[in-house]
């Protein structure tokens, strides 16, 4: 398989994490998302993904899968070692959750493009730009903090897809400095996960187009 991706991506940063826990090999193309106005949006990589977004998914058969959450549903699907989801039903609604609060709340509101359009098209400055980005991280981690209880990972012993999109948050909100003093158990989940294999190779730093 190959893996379209950008090493600061957090969405591709959550499928390299599905990647490794399941164990499955792949290749990694790099995708620079703002060099030389952004690769994306070159018409090779516009042939793979007409979203002109990372993370792509090829398989050996040729065909692609986009989309993080649709992507790691398929491999926890074909691949069902470890699950990714729990077994009851009960469980498995309230791990969504937070994994869509990551995906559908904060991180769509927080991408690159969201930002550059702010900036490009709405004429906000910097500051403006980045309390915009504090404010929907708060306010999704507010929402994340009440309800997990680490044990170590967001929803006891084993690792679930809510853990593979809140690590990514993390390291995003981290980086554009967003305090996490409020949320201590967000924070115990990023550090025990972290010390896991497939989260520390899948980590920003640890990619080959790390910058
Ligand atoms: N909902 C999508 C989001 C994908 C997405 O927005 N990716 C960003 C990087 S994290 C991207 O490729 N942005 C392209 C750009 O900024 O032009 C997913 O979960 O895969």
């Amino acid at each position: 398989m190959k893996l379209y991706t950008y090493f600061r991506s957090s969405a591709a940063y959550r499928v390299r994490i599905a990647l490794n826990l399941k164990g499955l090999p792949y290749d990694m193309v790099p995708v620079h998302l703002t060099r030389d106005g952004g690769y994306q949006r070159k018409p090779e990589f516009m042939a793979i993904n007409p979203q002109m977004r990372v993370p792509a998914l090829e398989l050996s058969n040729g065909d692609v899968l986009t989309q993080s959450l649709a992507i790691i549903d398929y491999l926890d699907d074909l691949h069902p070692e470890p699950p990714l989801l729990p077994g009851d039903v009960l469980a498995r609604a309230r791990v969504r959750a937070i994994a869509q609060i990551v995906a559908c709340d904060i991180h769509p509101l927080n991408n690159l493009l969201v930002l550059q359009y702010l900036k490009r098209q709405m004429k906000h400055d910097q500051a403006e730009i980045d309390t915009w980005y504090h404010h929907w991280v708060t306010e999704g981690f507010k929402a994340i903090e009440a309800v997990i209880s680490p044990g170590p990972y967001a929803f006891g012993a084993h690792v679930t897809v809510a853990d593979v999109c809140l690590v990514p948050q993390v390291f995003n909100a981290r980086r554009l400095k967003v305090p996490l003093d409020a949320f201590p158990k967000i924070v115990a989940v990023d550090a025990a996960c972290l010390k896991l294999p497939a989260f520390d190779k899948a980590r920003p730093e640890n990619q080959p187009d790390a910058e």
